[in-house]
């Protein structure tokens, strides 16, 4: 049975579509399939590499865990848990930094990308983020990743140190996590970047209808469809990339014909494009609040989940140790 490992990152004001379309929404599919272990982890410890404020991240934690849950991620046939609370991660870390190539590691567009978008707070830790990622996978023995293609570069840094482990160490220890490819990219309500929580160009799962409905009327679209009367270029529109997602197919085709015909307007469309996400959000928004109502079990959840896996961390750096002629006192 092949083990999955993945996580997302507290950071910004929440998970967003991009986040749900991209990834959470097929994780929730890999877990329903019932052929795999998963475990899935709100990164916390990444994202310290990028500006915040120690006083609103538990609550930011919290809240990425609750939307998880939201989503329809079911703690009874997976493993949902916070980075931080198994240490084990940190120290494998390290461990791992002393057989990864530097080469390899500066070779890292996300970092290029990253230093380039946070200017003045390039930290170390910004730098050796692959490092900390490989450990969250080879920590748990992960088989399969779900990656979008931002990061299928990380994963086969994460694939390449554990071939090194194992030689340096003449052991098969860790397996190679094969990549579960996400294809689905979607762009920034400015229609130019990849929605991200930290470029502000996002509309968060658990943003009431009228917000979500004020995100999208002013969303960028084709930018060549400058007045209602031209047709416009569903292939370049990320409202029609939403579409494709969301919207059932028969009626994703009549939209494709009837933009090109310039038969509706882009706020038809993204009327049409409220309505089928609000078929996704509205279940979502309201397990969220009936959450929200019993904030003691989304921390159980976790807890349960932080003690598995500190389990099998344990088991893991037990191994690592004694491979590398750190023994046990
Ligand atoms: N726009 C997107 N389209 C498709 N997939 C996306 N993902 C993120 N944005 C999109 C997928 O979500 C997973 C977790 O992402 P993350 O939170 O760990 O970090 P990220 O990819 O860096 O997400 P953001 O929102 O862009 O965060 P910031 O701005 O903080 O860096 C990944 O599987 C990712 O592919």
């Amino acid at each position: 049975m092949a083990t999955i490992f993945s996580g997302m990152q507290p950071t910004g004001s929440g998970l967003h579509l991009g986040n749900y379309l991209g990834a959470l929404r097929q994780w929730v599919q890999l877990v329903e399939s019932g052929q795999h272990r998963a475990i899935f982890a709100v990164v916390d410890a990444h994202a310290l590499t990028a500006d915040y404020d120690p006083k609103t991240f538990p609550q930011k934690v919290y809240d990425t865990a609750l939307t998880y849950l939201a989503a329809g991620l079911d703690p009874s046939k997976c493993t949902l848990f916070v980075q931080s609370d198994v240490k084990e991660h940190t120290e494998l870390a390290w461990y791992l930094s002393c057989v990864a190539p530097m080469g390899e590691l500066s070779r890292m567009t996300q970092f290029k990308e990253k230093s380039e978008q946070y200017k003045q707070s390039v930290n170390a830790g910004l730098f050796t983020y692959p490092i900390l990622m490989a450990a969250d996978i080879l920590l748990y023995k992960g088989t399969l990743v779900p990656v979008g293609a931002d990061q299928i570069q990380h994963l086969e840094f994460a694939r390449d140190t554990a071939r090194h482990f194992n030689k340096r160490y003449g052991k098969e220890l860790f397996p190679e996590p094969a990549p579960h490819p996400l294809r689905l990219r979607i762009k920034g309500i400015d229609g130019a970047e990849k929605m991200s929580k930290s470029r502000g160009n996002t509309i968060e799962l658990l943003d009431p209808p009228n917000a979500v409905w004020k995100k999208l009327r002013g969303a960028f679209t084709d930018p060549q469809r400058a007045t209602r009367e031209i047709g416009g270029r569903p292939e370049v529109c990320n409202l029609f990339t939403m579409h494709q997602a969301v919207t059932p197919e028969a009626k994703v085709a009549e939209i494709d014909r009837d933009c090109r015909s310039a038969a509706i307007g882009c706020g038809d469309c993204k009327k049409m494009l409220h309505e089928s996400l609000e078929v996704e959000l509205v279940p979502l928004r309201a397990k969220a609040e009936a959450l929200r109502a019993q904030p003691a079990r989304v921390d159980e959840i976790l807890r349960d989940g932080g003690a598995t896996c500190r389990r099998i961390a344990g088991d893991t750096m037990r191994e690592v140790r004694s491979a590398m002629g750190l023994a046990a006192r």
